[in-house]
Formats: structure tokens, sequence, C-alpha cells
């Protein structure tokens, strides 16, 4: 796997990647290059047998600032009309690769969450956060609507009201605030943070892996179906699941009163 990416840090332990992004001195505000580095990587990672659980991170003393705004005043400077949905496809690249890959990914927030950044970790499949958090959807304070896939997982994370309320507002909700709103997994201490997050991300990368993959695919499709199709769904997903070999050990392993090892297969 390649881990010489700009802007990027790519480390991987066992079966976790870990990706960070790395502009500390800008509170890691997103490049072109970062965010092209994010779509080969996650596609990647996505194929990428050995690696059974990514942790998406910032550098330093923050998750993200969104992206860059230096560009963004000279952006208007002819007078013409601006595009920007292009370029959009890009993060659109990085929430699908999230999205689709068959593995966890967990957002691990420490400090800011602001903009597209906020987004992306939202776009996740678990955020842990220290205390110290900040999501902010920064958006209307530069009169932007979300993106980065912010108009789909905000409502379905925190509900329609409050969905419209950060968005309008883009007030500071910090790590313990963001557990109770249900836009955070899980929230600790900033001492524990490091510890917390790797063994969350090691638990998972240990885990049965395919029916992760498995889980995704129901969860992801549930929120824009009806019952009866997730039930369908359902069946045809448990017809594949109980056929692997992560099952057969679950099952071994409960009869004979031992803890599981999966393979991920
Ligand atoms: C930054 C940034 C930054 C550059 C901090 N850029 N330098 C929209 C439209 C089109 C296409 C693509 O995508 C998008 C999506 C978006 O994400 S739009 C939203 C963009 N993000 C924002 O509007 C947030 C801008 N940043 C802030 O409001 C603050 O910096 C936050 C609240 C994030 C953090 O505040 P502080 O903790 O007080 O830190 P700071 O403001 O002092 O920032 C530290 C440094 O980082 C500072 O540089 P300096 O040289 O003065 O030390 C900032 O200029 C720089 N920085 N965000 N997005």
């Amino acid at each position: 796997m390649r881990t010489d990416y700009e802007h990027l840090l790519v480390q991987q332990d066992g079966g976790m990647l870990t990706i960070t992004m790395n502009r500390p001195e800008v509170l890691n505000a997103i490049s072109d290059p970062m965010l092209d580095g994010l779509g080969e990587i996650l596609e990647e990672a996505g194929r990428d047998a050995s690696v059974r659980c990514i942790v998406l991170t910032g550098a330093g003393r923050a998750f993200g600032s969104g992206a860059d705004l230096r560009g963004f005043a000279s952006a208007h400077a002819s007078g013409a009309p601006v595009t920007v949905s292009t370029h959009l496809q890009k993060y659109h690249r990085v929430v699908r690769a999230i999205r689709t890959m068959p593995k966890p990914v967990i957002a691990a927030v420490r400090g800011v969450a602001a903009g597209a950044s906020c987004n992306l970790a939202l776009s996740c499949d678990m955020r842990i956060v220290s205390e110290d958090a900040r999501f902010i959807e920064a958006f209307a304070r530069i009169g932007l609507v979300p993106d980065a896939g912010g108009g789909f997982f905000l409502p379905r994370l925190v509900g329609f009201g409050k969905a419209l309320e950060l968005s309008m507002l883009a007030d500071e909700v910090s790590g313990p605030e963001a557990e109770r709103l249900g836009l955070a997994n899980k929230c600790v201490p900033a001492a524990e943070f490091d510890e917390a997050v790797r063994s969350l991300a090691q638990r998972l990368a240990k885990g049965p892996t395919r029916a992760y993959g498995l889980m995704k695919e129901l969860i992801n499709k549930s929120v824009v179906s009806d019952l009866e199709s997730t039930l369908r769904l359902e069946g045809e997903l448990q017809d594949i699941a109980i056929n692997t070999a992560d099952h057969r050990e679950g099952v071994a392993a409960f009869l004979q009163k031992r803890p599981a090892e999966f393979t991920g297969n």
C-alpha cells in the first residue's frame, strides 16, 4: 500500500490503518493533494484484505478546519460566476469510499472539526471524540450550504430540527454535547483519547469483518428504504453471513466457552 502522500500520514499496524490529515499549521485545512490522497488511499484500503479497520484523524490540535479558505477570495476576482460542483466531486469520492467500503471507518476527533472536515467525520461509521472536540457546521459563517455529504448525514444523526439549527447558526458543539446529540458515539477525556481510539480500532480490526461489511450495506440501504425492502435485504445478507468462517468460529467459541478468534473471512 502506498504511504507517501502529500498532507497525509498513512500508517498500518496489524489490521488497523490510521490516516492522519497532516497540515497542523492550518488546523488540517483540506488541500487538493490531501483530498485526492484521501480518495485514493480509502479506495485502496477498501480493497486490501489486510486492512480491517480504518481510523481517520488529524495531526496536532485539530481534526480539520474544512476547505482551505485562502484561495476563496481570489476565485471571485474576475467577477465571473464561480462553479464549485465539479470540485465537490473530489469530496464525494471520499464520502463514497467511506460509506461503501466493507469494513469499519472511525473518525477520531480531537479539537476542531469544521465545515467539510466536520462532514467527512459525520460520513464515517463511528466518531470517537475528545472532551475538547469542537464540531462546527461552519458554512453559514461564509454564506454556503453544508457540503461533503452533510445534508445527508447531519439530519440522520441528530434529527431534522437540530440539523437546521446547527447549519443555520453554525455554533460550536463540544465533545460532551456531541455525544449527547448523537453526533459522536463516545466522548472521552483528552488524556484517555489516544488509548480509547486505539482500543476501539483494534477491537474492530479483530472482529467479524465480512459481517461488518454486510452490516454497512444493510444500514446504508435501510436509511433510504422501506420495511419490506429492508426485510428482503436482511435475508439476502444473512444468507452470506451464515456461510462465513467467522460465523462458524463464533458459534464454536460460544459452545466451547472461549473467546472467538475472527479472521475476517
Ligand atoms: C485556516 C483555515 C482554513 C485556511 C484555520 N483555511 N487556513 C466549500 C466550498 C467550496 C469548495 C470546497 O469545500 C467547501 C467546504 C468547506 O469546508 S467551507 C468551510 C471552510 N472552513 C471554515 O469556514 C472554517 C474556517 N476556520 C475557522 O473558522 C477557524 O479557524 C476555526 C473555528 C476552525 C478554528 O479557530 P481557532 O481555534 O481560533 O484557530 P485559528 O482561527 O487561529 O486558526 C489557526 C490557523 O489555521 C490560522 O492561521 P494563522 O497563520 O493565523 O495561525 C488560520 O488562518 C488557519 N486556518 N482554518 N479553513
